[in-house]
């Protein structure tokens, strides 16, 4: 089947295939630096390993080991994924060299330390979200931000305050948004002896945060929630209600981030879209693929990211409203092909939204027409997503799919091979 025939197919469903590839093109998706190096950064010892209650798991040859590699890697990826990318750092790929002073640790970075990145997203027209990274440090003791020793979270606030400096300084840059979320993996393996306190003090010291000043059009500070992590089973002081509830009181100066892996096993963030946009004019999430637990296994095209994009589609997520980025990280596989895959398979997502008849299935569910909306639903499955997807593609002059992956196959065989 060709292009043409798919859009006559859509077409008699009321749906605007030319509309949707446009529109696509135009919604930004950050694309994560951290599934090019174990989520090692560059800011450390890279023998010791991650802590702070994510983990990645297998040792495929290859891995970044340097923001050249990283940066050479990133335009491997960039060449291969549709759409508008933009970058995602987090602090700890901070660039230090003899130029600007070299190492810094993370309460005294600076904008400087991020000059080579702007390059970077200059160059390729990307803009660049932000984190701050409270783990994987030898100040984590182990808390951050609710660490109860006063040096400890101040260190953690100072770096907080460092990188609302540093984001401002990205937005200008860059000229675009710069989401700058915050997260810690704060919290207890076994029963605590006082729930409160921490949360007193991760609220105190988001606060304290917030108190540098920064441009709320440009930076959106976001609180990401957590159910657990690995070592801290029993407790995470930042957990859904807390985030939430932080952000909804702070709704001037910032935003609710949501990661669908972050949430007990039949709880989907596809529902909760709905319901914080309901309450907030901007909302933030981290796509993954959750197996069991916060797995970070690479996105697929599979039901929840499909129902993921869908509520961002008809709830209005893409003028504006809903900032998307993804959050996953396999040492296991090619690191590259994981990138591309889970980056086309949120496109191909999106894609998909964009090619529901909205109204009609809006409509059959007011008038309690429940029979055919579930037939609708399912007829919609099977229309010719595949032949809009390749036209989506090659619009982005970009390989369609079985195009891209001997690609990465021959950059594995002349450059991630011959990686140490
Ligand atoms: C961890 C959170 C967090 C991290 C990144 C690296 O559970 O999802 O977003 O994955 O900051
Ligand atoms: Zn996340």
């Amino acid at each position: 089947m060709h292009y043409s025939e798919a859009r006559e197919k859509y077409m008699a469903l009321g749906v605007d295939t030319e509309a949707a590839i446009e529109t696509l093109k135009q919604v930004p998706v950050s694309l994560h630096c951290w599934q090019g190096d174990d989520v090692r950064g560059f800011d450390g010892d890279p023998s010791k390993p991650l802590t702070g209650g994510i983990q990645t798991t297998g040792n495929y040859p290859g891995r970044a080991r340097t923001p050249q590699e990283l940066m050479d890697d990133l335009d491997q990826v960039l060449a291969l994924i549709p759409g508008k990318p933009k970058m995602n750092l987090h602090a700890s790929y901070a660039i230090f060299d003899k130029d600007n002073g070299g190492w810094a640790d993370r309460d005294k970075l600076e904008p400087k330390h991020f000059e080579k990145w702007v390059q970077f997203c200059k160059e390729r027209g990307l803009g660049c979200d932000f984190n701050p990274t409270f783990f994987s440090h030898d100040k984590c003791d182990p808390l951050t931000l609710t660490s109860p020793n006063e040096e400890t979270r101040r260190f953690w606030i100072e770096h907080g305050r460092a990188c609302i400096r540093i984001s401002q300084y990205l937005a200008e840059q860059l000229n675009d948004v710069c989401v700058m979320n915050i997260w810690t993996g704060d919290g207890f393996k076994d029963v605590p002896g006082d729930r409160m306190g921490p949360r007193e003090r991760y609220r105190d010291s988001i606060d304290a945060i917030l108190a540098q000043p920064y441009d709320f059009s440009k930076v959106k500070p976001c609180v990401e929630s957590k159910v657990f992590g690995i070592g801290v089973e029993a407790y995470t002081a930042g957990s859904g209600e807390f985030s939430l509830l932080y952000a909804a009181m702070h709704k001037d100066k910032c935003i609710p981030l949501m990661d669908n892996g972050h949430y007990h096993p039949t709880e989907v963030v596809s529902d909760k879209i709905p319901a914080l946009l309901t309450f907030f004019d901007e909302i933030a999430l981290h796509v993954t693929r959750p197996i069991r637990w916060d797995s970070d296994h690479v996105v697929l095209y599979d039901d929840e990211t499909r129902e993921i994009a869908r509520e961002i589609v008809r709830c209005g997520g893409l003028d504006g409203r809903v900032h998307i980025a993804l959050d996953y990280f396999d040492a296991s596989i090619n690191r590259i092909s994981a990138w591309v895959t889970g980056y086309r398979n949120l496109q191909k997502a999106l894609l998909f939204a964009l090619l529901q008849p909205g109204s009609l299935l809006k409509r059959l569910q007011d008038e309690g027409d429940f029979t055919r909306l579930m037939v609708e639903q399912e007829q919609l499955k099977t229309m010719p997503l595949g032949e809009v997807w390749d036209e989506y593609c090659r619009r982005c002059g970009k390989p369609v799919d079985g195009e891209w992956f001997s690609q990465v196959m021959e950059y594995e065989k002349n450059v991630l091979s011959k990686r140490g």
